[in-house]
């Protein structure tokens, strides 16, 4: 299904006086309002592949329905987000969910929805049908050298069907750990991991990165060979220049300081790739933004003023995407309320006085550093964010123009009630 261009410029006709109120209401104070706005119109996030279905818990899956059956529907799924929001405009692959069969048509496809290929993804927490050796005990990190060897293979295969597509990066996210004390040498696993990363990146094409995921439990519980940014960034550190960390909200211990994770990783220069959900008690992949909003603000906030010192381009220089799955929602709806939850942090974060804060930084103004942040997390951008989206062409309320156009309903009668994506 997609969203015919006049039923977006009607939806939008329909909600201009009151909008127009709301923006100007809301831009009084907002100084250079017109690069705020540009920086808002210019910044895409990337889709996953597989989170455009229900996603399962380890009790059971309820699909919603209309699930996309295969890779050109999940592309359709999220050209219809694009259209509505204009800020999801690039899709990340899992390989094998996502093998491109038809690469030309695949790629057509994309420039008719206006997707990028984004980071692909390898996968080596399952085994598949017919692969030879298991992965049950680790991939990369392996005692056996031949399961390393064949998670080496795969991960050089994700990287060519990326230069098929056009990606320019290789996202690795290893589940290799240990479930209990003993299991492993730690420093053997470590070793052999840094091993299989070196082959892959010498597999990588010149203008390709390759993005370390750390994670610090879930499947293994003691132990994780990437579990902390440490230990991702002594990866990166380790296999050059094309290697970065990547930061997923949702892969830390309870309660730590993400927001000071991002910035001493962009001052090494080193953060790479961005995934984006949110969380209660662990890697729980919830609605970006859903639980702590004032922490996504925070991480915004160093992001941007990290990004700035070191004189980075905010939508190109790092790979952003959101990593969650849903079990209850439709996810349709729930990437569109990500999605403008990653807008409204962000406009915030593109709203704080950094001079002011700078000055109170320098004088101990500790009260005062709090107003000024505070001050832009409490400001009412939502009207900003749709402006923005007005001026790309999007809907002024993608959820509400979703809901109207009964696209749901819609995706049913076109795929079937009991359709299962590939994925979670
Ligand atoms: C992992 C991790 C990876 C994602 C998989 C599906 O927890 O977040 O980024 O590829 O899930
Ligand atoms: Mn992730
Ligand atoms: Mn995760």
């Amino acid at each position: 299904m997609q969203i015919e261009k006049h039923k977006i410029e009607a939806h939008n006709e329909s909600l201009l006086t009151a909008h127009k109120r709301r923006f100007e209401n809301s831009t009084a104070d907002i100084k250079e309002l017109n690069n705020v706005m540009r920086q808002l119109i210019d910044f895409q996030v990337a889709i996953p592949s597989w989170a455009l279905g229900t996603g399962g818990t380890r009790f059971g899956r309820f699909s919603g329905g209309g699930e996309p059956r295969n890779l050109e529907e999940k592309m359709e799924d999220i050209g219809l987000l694009h259209s509505l929001n204009q800020s999801s405009g690039a899709i990340s692959l899992h390989i094998p969910w996502d093998v491109p069969r038809n690469v030309a048509s695949i790629k057509a496809l994309a420039a008719q929805f206006g997707l990028r290929f984004d980071a692909m993804n390898s996968n080596t927490f399952q085994d598949q049908p017919g692969q030879q050796h298991s992965y049950k005990f680790g991939s990369l990190q392996h005692v056996n050298k031949a399961v390393r060897q064949q998670a080496v293979k795969h991960n050089i295969e994700v990287i060519k069907h990326g230069v098929d597509l056009g990606s320019e990066s290789l996202t690795v996210w290893l589940a290799d750990g240990s479930c209990f004390p003993g299991q492993l040498n730690f420093r053997k696993a470590f070793q052999n991991t840094l091993e299989g990363l070196q082959e892959i990146y010498a597999a990588l094409p010149g203008d390709w990165k390759i993005f370390v995921e750390y994670k610090a439990f879930e499947p293994n519980f003691y132990s994780t060979t990437v579990g902390d940014w440490g230990q991702s960034l002594l990866y990166a550190n380790k296999l050059g220049p094309k290697a970065y960390t990547l930061v997923d909200l949702g892969h830390h211990l309870p309660n730590a300081n993400i927001e000071q994770i991002v910035s001493l990783l962009l001052m090494e220069k080193k953060l790479g790739g961005f995934h984006f959900n949110d969380s209660k008690y662990g890697d729980d992949d919830l609605t970006v933004g859903s639980i702590k909003p004032y922490q996504l603000f925070l991480i915004f906030n160093e992001l941007v003023e990290g990004m700035d010192a070191a004189r980075m381009n905010h939508n190109t220089d790092l790979g952003w995407m959101i990593d969650a799955s849903h079990n209850v929602k439709d996810p349709l709806e729930d990437l569109l309320q990500s999605i403008e939850a990653i807008m409204i942090s962000y406009a915030q974060a593109l709203i704080v006085d950094r001079k002011a804060l700078v000055a109170a930084q320098e004088n101990n103004d500790v009260a005062g550093a709090q107003e000024i942040l505070q001050d832009a997390f409490r400001t009412d951008v939502r009207a900003v964010v749709a402006e923005a989206r007005l001026r790309s062409s999007g809907a002024l309320q993608p959820l509400a123009l979703f809901r109207e156009l009964k696209v749901r309903e819609n995706l049913i009668k076109e795929r079937g009630l009991k359709t299962i994506a590939t994925g979670l």
